[in-house]
């Protein structure tokens, strides 16, 4: 990692291995410090504060790694929206966060500990400041927005044969796929995780509205494929290692296609090696990155590493986006990527840079032509 010191880096990585026995550890002091917990707990409610606990665990060694507070303050800050919806007191949030400190002093060295600890007392003192609620991302006035409010609507009703034909009359008569993308999809996704995270839907209804909406993006594969002049350039996109959320990174590749790319998306949860294998074959330019969440880290400063020790990658410029990066706008940099871009239309703008100035160079560089 760039600009970075060692310590850090390597404190992370000890905390990401350890996350299980810490997270252990974690739920038996919560259990026991609070007062207000059913003395028979069932299987089901502690296998839930369990990973719970490793996700907070892990995404304090993502920020650890990154170097970054404010990432842990960002995932402090999303829990506590997520807890308070659920009924948990902001006393009762507050004692889990000293828990965690006594958790990581318990397990790890002490000047890991001393480096963990710090990150949550500063996350700890920005707590009461932090907001307890997310305002919804439809938007009067925003483009396309009665189009996603009404697209939403239908998803929530499960009806997403109204939901496909609302899309589908929209191309039909002229809105742009990538209004439809970014205005429509993106944005009803958004509201959807927002939904969930303050509970005014359940999991399964989240898993319902995305998967008909990649169902209906696959039913303007005819409006994307089409393009008639290719740049040349070609780019693979995928999520890192354990990253689930795949639909960022295929809007990516979608819109580069659009652009005249010839794109590849590996989609979720790519093996690292394999990702390597894969830009080698393809005989790429990008490789697009998409991670969203801060324990992903680890999984993009491997991939980053990979790919610069392939010597027939030595070309490939590295482009990253997602979540995880749209919070922390200088994590690229720390990750040594060559570029971050906010959404699937900054990042045609971006990888046609890097494009142009190639192929105005084309003499030196025949692999761009
Ligand atoms: C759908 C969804 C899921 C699905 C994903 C299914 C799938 N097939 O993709 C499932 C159910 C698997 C899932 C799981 C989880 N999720 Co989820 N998920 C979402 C949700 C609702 C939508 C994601 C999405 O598709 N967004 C739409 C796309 C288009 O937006 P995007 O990803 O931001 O992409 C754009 C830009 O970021 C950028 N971009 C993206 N990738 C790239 C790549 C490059 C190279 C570039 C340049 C740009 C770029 O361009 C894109 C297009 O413009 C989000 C909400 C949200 N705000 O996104 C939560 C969300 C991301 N999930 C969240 C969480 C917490 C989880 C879980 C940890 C929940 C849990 N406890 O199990 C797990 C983690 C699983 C894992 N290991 O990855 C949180 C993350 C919060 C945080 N602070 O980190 C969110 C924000 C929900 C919320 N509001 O609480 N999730």
């Amino acid at each position: 990692m760039k600009g970075q010191t060692q310590s850090t880096r390597s404190v992370g990585k000890q905390l990401q291995r350890q996350c299980d026995e810490i997270a252990t550890t974690l739920v038996s002091m919560e259990f026991s410090r609070h007062t207000n917990v059913p003395e028979r707990l069932g299987e089901s409610e502690r296998s839930e504060s369990l990973e719970d606990a490793n996700y907070q665990l892990s995404c304090l060694a993502g920020a650890i790694s990154a170097d970054n507070r404010e990432l842990f303050v960002d995932n402090v800050a999303w829990a506590k929206v997520l807890h308070t919806q659920r009924g948990v007191s902001p006393e009762e949030q507050l004692l889990d966060l000293n828990c965690m400190c006594e958790a990581l002093r318990f397990e790890l060295t002490s000047e890991s500990a001393e480096v963990a600890v710090g990150f949550v007392r500063h996350a700890i003192e920005r707590f009461p400041s932090l907001p307890d609620e997310v305002p919804s991302f439809l938007k009067a006035g925003h483009p396309q927005a009665p189009l996603a409010n009404r697209y939403l609507q239908a998803l929530m009703r499960g009806d997403r044969q109204t939901a496909s034909r609302l899309i589908l009359d929209a191309a039909e008569s002229g809105v742009a796929v990538h209004d439809i993308y970014l205005h429509v999809f993106q944005t009803a996704l958004y509201e959807i995780g927002r939904l969930w995270q303050t509970k005014q839907i359940s999991v399964a209804r989240e898993h319902y509205c995305t998967a008909a909406t990649q169902m209906i993006m696959s039913q303007l594969f005819p409006y994307v494929s089409l393009q008639a002049r290719k740049n040349g350039g070609v780019v693979v996109t995928t999520c890192v290692e354990g990253d689930l959320h795949e639909i960022g990174g295929r809007m990516v590749a979608d819109f580069l296609e659009m652009a005249g790319w010839e794109s590849y998306h590996l989609g979720a949860d790519t093996p690292t090696a394999s990702v390597v294998t894969e830009l080698i074959e393809r005989r790429a330019h990008v490789l697009g990155i998409s991670a969203s969440l801060s324990s992903d880290v680890s999984a993009v400063a491997d991939l980053i590493a990979a790919v610069r020790t392939t010597p027939q990658c030595a070309d490939i410029k590295i482009l990253v986006g997602g979540y995880l990066f749209n919070q922390d706008r200088v994590l690229w940099l720390k990750l040594g990527a060559d570029g971050y871009a906010i959404d699937a239309q900054a990042a045609v703008a971006r990888a046609g840079a890097w494009l142009d100035e190639k192929q105005g160079n084309r003499e030196q560089i025949p692999r761009w032509s």
